[in-house]
Order: structure tokens, then sequence, then C-alpha cells
């Protein structure tokens, strides 16, 4: 195992987050490939780390004041065995060959796990929304499709949304790419309501991570109400985090972005929440505003040179990470244990840093990973795909009962695996296993491709 993860290395140097990624899901998979010595013949591991296709092009487009702009675009298919590659595109500075790679790298453990049957992608770009107009985000998408559309479709790879991308861009790539191909189809998901999108795909992923959450405790006899929960990010996870967190009666304390986070000793109700979603999805503000609307919390400023992030040293039971990839390194982690939390379900995609993680499992905390616990927002696009394909609509009740028992599935799945191979309550390994078999079965029964 350690020459190949020295071989990933080699071939991938300076992808951190990418390496990262891998190394956690081989850990786990180990007892799975000596119990299965053709996995190791027909090369699966070494296969599967391999993107299937990375593309990277030129996103020119002219600004506001009339000065041309050019940006880098990506798209990484990593893996089609179970179906079309399905993954979001991300709008941000960082964003780079290793984010996307470990991020699509992860979806397809993810995508497995949802019983749905979608193959995983990631994509996007190093653009930075923040501070551009209307007509400028217009103009970047559609720069960024005028390219992307000819590598994407229906039953090819069907993106979404992931950081600095929601419903507007996603509105404005489906426009441009129908313009390009001729075609009305369901080439993205998080599409309007009007315009072929999906009741409770705006909520999923936050939805899920709840109901990934409750299922944990559900197996302790526990449920999350009068819970304190810790949430970070203020985007779209963090959000309908925070709404299902309120309507299951736990109290949620904090919320933040890539500046500070606001801390409500009070709890954030549903008027305070409302008022969060029009600061950052109309007036796209910052969080810090919250104090000045509600002088009773406290805001703190994040110093990006302090080894500790203090949303994370608060006494709370739960936390929901839904920000970002590495927001909780060891320290945070300690502090958490330290505080009394002992639920924790990543609404954000690899939030904890590999020692962290350990902590976690090591202290035997209900600990649902990523690629587990924020599952559901993946899973209502592919309950979108199906209703296009149906070319019909379900209620929000008939979507959300198929995301709460998809949500159980994971649970279930991820319990299953864990004991299987001897480490009951391990959710890492659950997880990264369970994903695992099913895509390293697929890619065993369709040869050498
Ligand atoms: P949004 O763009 O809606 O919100 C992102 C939030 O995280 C913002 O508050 C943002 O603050 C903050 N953030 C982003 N980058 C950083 C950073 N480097 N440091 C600190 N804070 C940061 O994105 P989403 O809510 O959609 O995504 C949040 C996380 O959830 C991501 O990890 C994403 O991959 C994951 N995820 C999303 C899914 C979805 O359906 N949308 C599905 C599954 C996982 P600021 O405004 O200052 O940048
Ligand atoms: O990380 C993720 O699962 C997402 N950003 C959602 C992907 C999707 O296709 O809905």
């Amino acid at each position: 195992m350690q020459d190949f993860i020295q071989r990933v290395e080699d071939c991938n140097p300076g992808e951190r987050e990418f390496l990262q990624a891998v190394s956690e899901v081989a850990e786990s998979v180990k007892p799975v490939l000596d119990r299965n010595p053709e996995y190791r013949k027909e090369k699966i591991m070494e296969r599967i780390v391999e993107p299937e296709r990375a593309v990277m092009f030129r996103v020119p487009w002219v600004d506001d004041a009339g000065e041309v702009q050019i940006n880098r675009g990506y798209r990484i298919q990593m893996n089609s065995s179970i179906g079309p590659y399905k993954g979001g595109f991300r709008f941000h500075p960082s964003v780079n060959l290793s984010i996307l790679k470990f991020l699509a790298f992860e979806q397809v453990f993810k995508n497995a796990l949802t019983t749905l049957p979608m193959g995983g992608g990631k994509g996007g770009s190093d653009f930075d929304p923040k501070g551009r107009s209307d007509r400028e985000i217009m103009r970047f998408c559609q720069s960024f499709m005028s390219e992307i559309f000819r590598h994407i479709g229906p039953d090819t790879d069907v993106p979404a949304g992931d950081i600095g991308v929601g419903a507007r861009e996603i509105g404005y790539l489906f426009g441009m790419y129908k313009k390009l191909h001729n075609e009305f189809t369901g080439v993205l998901t998080g599409k309007g309501l009007k315009w072929g999108g999906s009741l409770i795909r705006p909520e999923a992923t936050g939805y899920g991570a709840v109901y990934f959450a409750a299922e944990m405790l559900a197996a302790r006899g526990e449920t999350l109400e009068g819970k304190v929960c810790l949430v970070s990010g203020s985007g779209n996870v963090a959000q309908f985090t925070t709404e299902k967190l309120i309507e299951l009666g736990a109290t949620v304390v904090t919320l933040s972005d890539s500046n500070g986070y606001i801390y409500d000793e009070a709890g954030i109700d549903r008027e305070k929440l409302h008022y969060v979603m029009e600061l950052k999805n109309i007036r796209r503000g910052r969080i810090k505003e919250y104090t000045e609307k509600y002088p009773e919390a406290v805001y703190i400023p994040l110093e990006t040179s302090t080894p500790v992030n203090p949303l994370w040293d608060h006494k709370a039971q739960c936390a929901f990470p839904s920000a970002t990839q590495n927001e909780i390194n060891g320290k945070d982690a300690e502090n958490l244990v330290k505080n009394g939390v002992y639920v924790i379900s990543e609404g954000a995609n690899m939030p904890t840093t590999p020692d962290g993680v350990d902590l976690f499992v090591d202290h035997k905390l209900l600990y649902g990973p990523g690629k587990a616990a924020n599952a559901g927002g993946v899973s209502v696009s592919g309950l979108e795909m199906t209703q296009n394909s149906m070319r019909l609509s379900w209620t929000r009740e008939e979507v959300d009962n198929r995301l709460r028992t998809i949500m159980k599935s994971i649970h279930h799945a991820c319990t299953d695996a864990a004991e299987t191979y001897g480490k009951p309550g391990n959710y890492v390994m659950g997880a990264n296993i369970a994903g695992f078999e099913k895509v390293a079965e697929a890619m065993l029964a369709q040869g050498v491709v």
C-alpha cells in the first residue's frame, strides 16, 4: 500500500488534496483487497485513481469595465462505471487540479452510496464570483459553457452546483447549453423549478446531513432535540442544515464565511435564518452584518494565520462543517472533543484533516464523513434526472421521503460494511468500503477499459 501511495504521489506531484483523499480510501479498503485478490490482479486501485478524462480550457470573458479577463476551466470525468459522470461545478479562486481531482474522487464513492446510477465527476474554475455583477457572472458562465458543452450531456456527464455555483449560475449555464445544442434536456441539475428543476434540490444537502446525524443518533436511542450545534459556512449547505436543525428542535449557535463567524448563544431561529438567507442569497453580503441586525450575537473575524478556528471552540454536542475542505484541523478536532461535541456530520467535502479524522474515530464519536453525510445533494440531483427523463415532477413530500430513505440506506450501508470488516461504528471505513465495493464490482464486470 505504501508503494501504491508513493506511485500516486509521483504521478500527481504536489496534488496535496487529491493525495489526502486517495490515502484515506486506500487505507480503508486494504482489508477488502486482502479478501478479494481479484481486485489487486485487475488493478482496480491503480485504475480508480486515474481520471477517465480530464479537460482543461481557457475561459475568456469581458468584464463591465470592458476589460478582457481570462480564467481556467476544468472538468474531471473520474469514473463512469455505474452511470454517467455526475458532480458539481465549483467557482472559487482556490480551484486547481488537485482540489477538483479530490472532489471528483470523493464523488465516485459518494454517488455509489446513493443507490442511484451515477458515476463521479467534478469541474469548475478559478473564477471569483465575489463582487461581480449579474452581467459579468452571465458572460463568464456563457464563455465557460461554450467550451464545456461538447464534453457533457444528459447520458454522458451531468454537472450541478457547488461552492460559488447556485441557481443563478445554473440558469446561465443551462441557457447557453440549450442554445449551443438546440436541445432542452436534463444536462444540469439544480435547475429552476419552472424549467426542469426538482423540489427539495436546494435543501437536499443540508437536510441530508441532518438526516444522517439523526440516523447516527437514533442508533444510540437519541435525537437532535435540544442539542446545541455548531454550523460553519453560510451558503447553500449551511442554510438548509440550519433550517432542518431548527425544525427538529436543535439550537444552532454559529454561522461563518471566509472572513469570520458569528456566535449567537440564544440560537439562530427561523426569523434570523430568513435574514441570513436574504443577506447571502440576494444582497450577497458578509456574515458580519448579522451582528448589526442582532447585536446580542458576537462577530469574530477569522485570522488565517492562527492555527485554530475559534468557531470549533464552543460548548456544543454537534458540529456540521459546511464550508470547505480542511476547515477542521487536528487542534480544532481536539477542541471539539474537549467541548463535548460527539456528533459530526460533514456537509462539506473533506472538511476534516486526516489527524482530525483519526481523533474522531479513536474517540468513537458519531462521525459521518462527507461522502456519506452530504450525499443528499447529489441524491436529489439523481432524482431530478429521473423526473426529467419521465417528464414529470414529484411533490415536495415525495422527494423529501425519497431523500430520507436514501440517507437511511446510506447509513445502513456504512454500518453494515464497518461491521463486516470488524470495525463497528467506524463510518469512515464503512462509507469508503461500501462505496468502493459497488464501483469495483462494476469495473470488474466491464473488463479492462
Ligand atoms: P456556497 O458557495 O453556497 O457557500 C460556501 C460557504 O462556505 C460560504 O459561506 C463561503 O464563504 C464559505 N467558504 C467557501 N470557501 C471557504 C474557504 N476557503 N474558507 C472559509 N470559508 C469558505 O457553497 P455550498 O454551501 O454549496 O458548499 C459548501 C460545502 O458543501 C462545499 O465543501 C461543497 O463542496 C459541499 N457540498 C455542496 C453540495 C451542494 O449541493 N451544494 C453537495 C455536497 C457537498 P465566502 O462567501 O466568504 O466564500
Ligand atoms: O459535492 C457534491 O456532491 C455536490 N456539489 C453536488 C453534486 C450534484 O451533482 O448534485
